[in-house]
Formats: C-alpha cells, sequence, structure tokens
C-alpha cells in the first residue's frame, strides 16, 4: 500500500510577508512527486496572505496551508485564540496540534491535545499530532510508555476508525532545532513501534495513517530518514525557513 507522504514546513514563530511570496514563488517551481503533499504552517498572520499568493500565483493543490495551533473550542470569550473555522475560512487543510513546545512551554495535556484533535477533525482539518520523549525519558527507557500516554486519550477520544484523517509527527524533543537527530534506524525502530500501537487496535488503520518524523531535518539528513520503512514524511522546523533547502526536500521527498 502506497501511504500519503508529507513534508510539512513548521515556522515556529518566525517569517513575515516576503517568506510568503518567496516560499510560494519557490514551491512553483517544485516537482513533486505523485504521493507527495507539501504543508506550509506560516504563522496565524500570514495564513490569509499565504492562501492569497497561492491563488494568484496558481500553486498546485498538492501544496496546501495548515495553521500550527488551534483552540478546542467552537468560538466565544476566548482572548487570543483561533479557531477550527477560522482556519477553514482561511483554506487551512491542515493543523499542527500538540507539538512540544505547546506541550512543554503552554502546558498542552494530551488529554487538551485530544480535544483539539476531536474539533479538527469535526471542522475537516487533518491534524498533524506531535508527539515525543524527552531526552531523560529516552535515557530512562520510558519512550513507548510517553508515546503511548499521547496517543491512547486521542484514540480514546476519537475512536481508532477516525485515526484514518489523522498524521503523526514523531518529533524527539532532545532532537528538535537542537541539530542532533536521531539516526535513521533509531527513528525507524520508534515509527515501527508507533504502527504498531495502532495496529493492535487496527491494523487497516495502521497502514494508512502517514507517520513522520521531525527534529532537525535538514538538507543533509533527509533522504537517509524518509527511506525508512514506516517514515512517510517530516516535519521541517529551521530547514523550512530557507526557500532553496525547503524546496530541494519536497522536490527530493
Ligand atoms: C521540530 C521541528 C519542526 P526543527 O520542532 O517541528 O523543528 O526542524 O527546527 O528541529
Amino acid at each position: 500500500m502506497t501511504r500519503q507522504a508529507i513534508v510539512a514546513a513548521n515556522w515556529k514563530m518566525n517569517g513575515n510577508l516576503s517568506l510568503v511570496k518567496e516560499m510560494v514563488s519557490g514551491l512553483k517551481q517544485v516537482t513533486l512527486a505523485s504521493n507527495v503533499n507539501v504543508v506550509v504552517c506560516p504563522s496565524f498572520p500570514y495564513l490569509a496572505a499565504f492562501s492569497a499568493e497561492s491563488a494568484e500565483q496558481s500553486l498546485s493543490a498538492t501544496i496546501c496551508l495548515g495553521a500550527q495551533n488551534m483552540s478546542e473550542q467552537q468560538s466565544g470569550a476566548f482572548t487570543g485564540e483561533v479557531s477550527s473555522e477560522m482556519l477553514t475560512e482561511v483554506s487551512a487543510k491542515y493543523v499542527i496540534l500538540g507539538h512540544s513546545e505547546r506541550r512543554t512551554l503552554y502546558k498542552e495535556s494530551s488529554t487538551l491535545v485530544a480535544s483539539k484533535v476531536t474539533k479538527a477533525l469535526e471542522a475537516g482539518l487533518i491534524p498533524i499530532l506531535c508527539i515525543g520523549e524527552s531526552e531523560e525519558e529516552r535515557i530512562s527507557d520510558q519512550t513507548e510508555t510517553v508515546l503511548a500516554s499521547q496517543i491512547q486519550p486521542v484514540i480514546d477520544a476519537i475512536g481508532i476508525e477516525k485515526f484514518s484523517g489523522v498524521v503523526i509527527a514523531y518529533e524527539p524533543v532532545w532532537a528538535i532545532g537542537t541539530g542532533k537527530t536521531a539516526s535513521p534506524e533509531m527513528a525507524q525502530e520508534t515509527h515501527a513501534f508507533i504502527r504498531q500501537y495502532l495496529a493492535n487496535e487496527s491494523q487497516k488503520i495502521a497502514q494508512k495513517v502517514p507517520l513522520l518524523y521531525g527534529g532537525s531535518v535538514n538538507r543533509g539528513n533527509f533522504e537517509q530518514l524518509f527511506a525508512q520503512t514506516d517514515i512517510d514524511g517530516g516535519l521541517i522546523g529551521g530547514a523550512s525557513l530557507n526557500v532553496d533547502e525547503f524546496s530541494v526536500i519536497c522536490s527530493a521527498a
């Protein structure tokens, strides 16, 4: 079975209108393999601009827009929050949820993340559910327990069947923005565990869910990572701010 491959750009709190224009122009030159979707996730203020620029330059529909977070609430008095419907109105198709920076810096629990995944699916968005262990957790052999504790609340909230509409990004926290990358073998072993964890509920769904790797992916290491059996693409931070580097990764994915 050929799974959907995805290369997603997580700009975090970086970028500006110039980068939006440059990225759309750069990606317009890229030829993607037939099973690859590219997702660009700029900060909220640039979503509409990316959408408009994509339309103006007639960007391929396989290059999509994503947000970096959203509220689990529908609407109302939640100052500073952004709803799923606001995202769909500006043509976002994906939303990153539960990124480790949200979990650690903003204390988002796995239960809250599960509520956000539920809300995103209801709105027709594709959640990119981020999971990953810290360095201490890996050293103390807790990786699988931690990953299970991040996946299970989502299964409990949506049921395994609806997991067919979810993408998982495995991002070991110790590899994020540090320049340290998991070796391809280590990443494959962990991705295989994640797929098996889903397979314990449904083999069919487990084979369908795209599993992305994230954490200091760049033009020098992506090929070996993406060549692994259970790695279906990447969630890319720092290297996605460079149009040339990101384009190279997308075109070779
Ligand atoms: C991990 C990743 C993108 P970077 O956070 O989600 O960032 O590639 O800079 O490690």
